[in-house]
């Protein structure tokens, strides 16, 4: 069964989804990963995979390459498979190592009170529709939520946030001091405090991982929330756009190098065919993948499933 918000967020009580609900995720991840399952499928659609047959290895890692899941990744799989001896039905003993490959289920660090949340990434990654999301489903899962809007960059950003936030029933911080991003991120953190809310998250506005300048602003922006409050942030998300593929994968490293990141929210799944990016950032650079998104709606996000992602991308 797929990984529920409730055990995501560390909830005891955790019966808070129907299986409906969750099947009806899995088919719309099934969907979403249709374009990067044909791409590894059709390569392996050769009647049954013999092992013994050099070329067959060839197809696989060819097919593993093209679905961006990266040279590393792939042999290591290669590797897994080959350990095994008899592989059997290729998809399902494939899919069985890849799920593997991404180890422990991960939750949210959500213990501390307020758990800070900060959120970075590259310019249209999902960013902020993916914190619209999560803070719609930690109310729904009784948090008292705060968004802070530290993308001071373009007052529209500003205004994205604060409807999200209204959306969810949480507060709000924007940018009275000026444009420090910094600064909103103290204020965010000063007012979860002063109200005893349960999760601050920080919006940070789009960057290259090539801008030293705008990866410095945001090593600094981590830094205040660090000073303000120790042990925070307590995750930093970077959101990386699945059709971005290989790129993503440097995005992780470079911006990992800035902040620390704890984890990886996996956007924009449907209409990517780099869907095996996800195991690269797994494996290469063992950061977990904590979220999916396969649409803009508020239901179009969950917590990452290891075994229904390896599901759906390859059987
Ligand atoms: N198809 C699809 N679209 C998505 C998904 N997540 C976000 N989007 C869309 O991607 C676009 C950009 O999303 P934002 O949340 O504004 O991205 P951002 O990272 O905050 O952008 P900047 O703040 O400008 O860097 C919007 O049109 C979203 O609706 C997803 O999982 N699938
Ligand atoms: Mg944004």
């Amino acid at each position: 069964m797929a990984r529920s918000w409730g055990e995501f967020f560390g909830d005891t009580d955790t019966a808070d989804e129907s299986a409906a609900d969750q099947e009806g995720f899995f088919s719309r991840l099934r969907d979403s990963l249709g374009k990067s399952r044909r791409a590894l499928t059709d390569q392996l659609a050769a009647a049954a995979f013999d092992a013994g047959d050099e070329e067959a290895w060839e197809r696989l890692e060819e097919a593993l390459i093209a679905a961006d899941v990266g040279v590393p990744t792939t042999a290591e799989l290669v590797r897994r498979l080959e350990a095994r001896g008899e592989v059997g039905e290729l998809g399902a003993a494939l899919s069985q190592e890849a799920a593997q490959l991404f180890g422990e289920p991960s939750s949210l660090r959500l213990d501390a009170r307020p758990a800070v949340i900060l959120v970075v990434g590259v310019n249209g990654t999902g960013k902020t529709t993916t914190i619209g999301k999560l803070a719609q489903k930690l109310r729904e899962h009784g948090r008292s939520v705060i968004l802070g809007a530290a993308d001071t960059f373009r007052a529209a950003a500003e205004e994205q946030l604060e409807i999200w936030a209204k959306r969810a029933g949480a507060d709000f911080v924007g940018s009275e001091r000026g444009g420090d991003p910094a600064a909103v991120a103290y204020d965010a953190i000063e007012a979860a405090i002063a109200r005893d809310r349960d999760v601050a998250i920080v919006d940070t506005a789009g960057r290259l991982h090539t801008q030293t300048n705008l990866m410095e602003e945001l090593a600094k922006v981590r830094r205040v929330i660090e000073r303000r409050l120790e042990g925070a942030p307590h995750e930093t998300l970077l959101v990386v756009d699945a059709t971005t593929g290989q790129n993503g994968l440097q995005q992780a490293r470079l911006f990992g190098e800035s902040v620390e990141v704890t984890g990886v929210a996996l956007t924009k799944l449907d209409g990517s065919a780099k869907g095996g990016v996800a195991l690269a950032i797994a494996h290469e650079l063992g950061l977990p993948v904590k979220l999916v998104g396969v649409g803009e709606g508020i239901d179009d996000l969950r917590p990452f499933d290891a075994r229904d992602f390896a599901t759906a991308l390859l059987t």
